[in-house]
């Protein structure tokens, strides 16, 4: 008999009943965020036919001009997740201060975070692009909520998880049992359950960075560069591949199905900036699942998932992926330091 197919709530209905690490209120919010993805991937997939592409002559907090696609997705989050009743507020990358759920709907115990569209430099050229989110509960030291209620270390998330927009609509999601990938079936219009358990090797032979900012990096980053480009007659003893697609869903959702390491360091350019991506809503669940996944995520000198956040756009060095190699990076660190 041909394998039964087990969608998205099935999973999580299942997962809730074996371990309990999925209350109703959970499941709701990320059925909502699912819908939301698809909804975002059939905007991404009209492309120049829904006039979708291009700049949306604004910009974000982070100073960068906002496409299109980036305000759209951004909407249907918070739209699609506003009345449910689960959420007290969320946060994204596209907006400067927490969005607060109004008052004409009831406030949950839910705090969501989201990059809605990670990768927009890549929108025009048609390559793969995703949304990243991140679930913390909300303190209840006090009543409503604030944005320092944001400020939870990664280790305190209780749901994260990606969508990626590529030749296959595919949702990744940890709840902290492991890291399990849904595919979206077009015709049925749900995702089904396409892998679980997912492991990344812990050794590598590819890396991920953008090597044109080599001349900018710490001296550790370059060092570990320098021996992976030195191959089979260097101190690594293999020759390595290399791959930088400059979306970090992409880079990071091939890590997990093949293994590998992502690197975004430090540079010298802005070096009052601790990195490029975005600590809670980019580096926090991505680390999260790339540990589930068996994997380590660091800053060059501590785990990701550790840090104590102090601002809600802050930004982090980023290293992660098979754990070998990133032990490895934060060995050459600490040797440094
Ligand atoms: P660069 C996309 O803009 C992003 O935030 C990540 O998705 C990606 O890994 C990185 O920036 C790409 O940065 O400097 O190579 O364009």
């Amino acid at each position: 008999m041909a394998q039964q197919k087990i969608s998205l709530t099935r999973y999580l209905v299942e997962q809730q009943r074996a371990d309990g690490l999925i209350p109703g209120q959970l499941r709701l919010l990320l059925e909502v965020v699912a819908r939301a993805c698809k909804s975002i991937s059939q905007a991404v997939n009209k492309g120049a036919l829904g006039g979708v592409l291009g700049t949306a002559e604004s910009e974000n907090v982070q100073g960068e001009i906002q496409k299109k696609l980036d305000i759209i997705a951004n909407e249907v989050l918070i739209e699609a997740n506003e009345w449910g009743g689960h959420l007290a507020a969320m946060a994204s990358e596209e907006m400067d201060s927490i969005y607060v759920v109004p008052n004409r709907y009831p406030q949950g115990e839910y705090l969501l975070m989201f990059d809605p569209l990670d990768g927009s430099s890549n929108i025009d050229v048609n390559v793969s692009i995703g949304t990243i989110f991140s679930v913390l509960k909300k303190p209840d030291e006090h009543p409503g909520v604030q944005e320092s209620d944001f400020l939870q270390p990664g280790t305190q998330q209780v749901a994260a998880g990606y969508c990626i927009y590529g030749p296959q609509t595919t949702l990744v999601l940890t709840v902290g049992n492991g890291v399990a990938m849904f595919t979206l079936d077009r015709e049925q219009g749900s995702f089904v359950l396409t892998q679980e358990d997912i492991q990344i090797p812990v050794d590598t032979k590819e890396f991920a960075i953008n090597m044109s900012n080599m001349r900018h990096w710490d001296e550790p980053m370059k060092r570990y560069i320098d021996e992976c480009l030195a191959g089979k007659e260097g101190p690594r003893g293999k020759d390595f591949n290399m791959r930088w697609i400059a979306s970090m869903v992409a880079d990071v959702h091939r890590i997990l199905m093949r293994g590998g390491v992502f690197m975004y360091p430090w540079d010298k350019r802005e070096p009052e900036k601790a990195g490029k991506l975005r600590l809670m809503y980019e580096a926090n669940p991505m680390s999260w699942l790339v540990e589930q996944a068996g994997g380590a995520a660091t800053n060059g000198k501590q785990r990701i998932l550790d840090l104590k956040p102090t601002k809600l756009h802050e930004r982090v060095s980023v290293m992660l992926g098979s754990r070998n190699e990133v032990e490895r990076l934060t060995q050459y660190h600490a040797e440094k330091a």
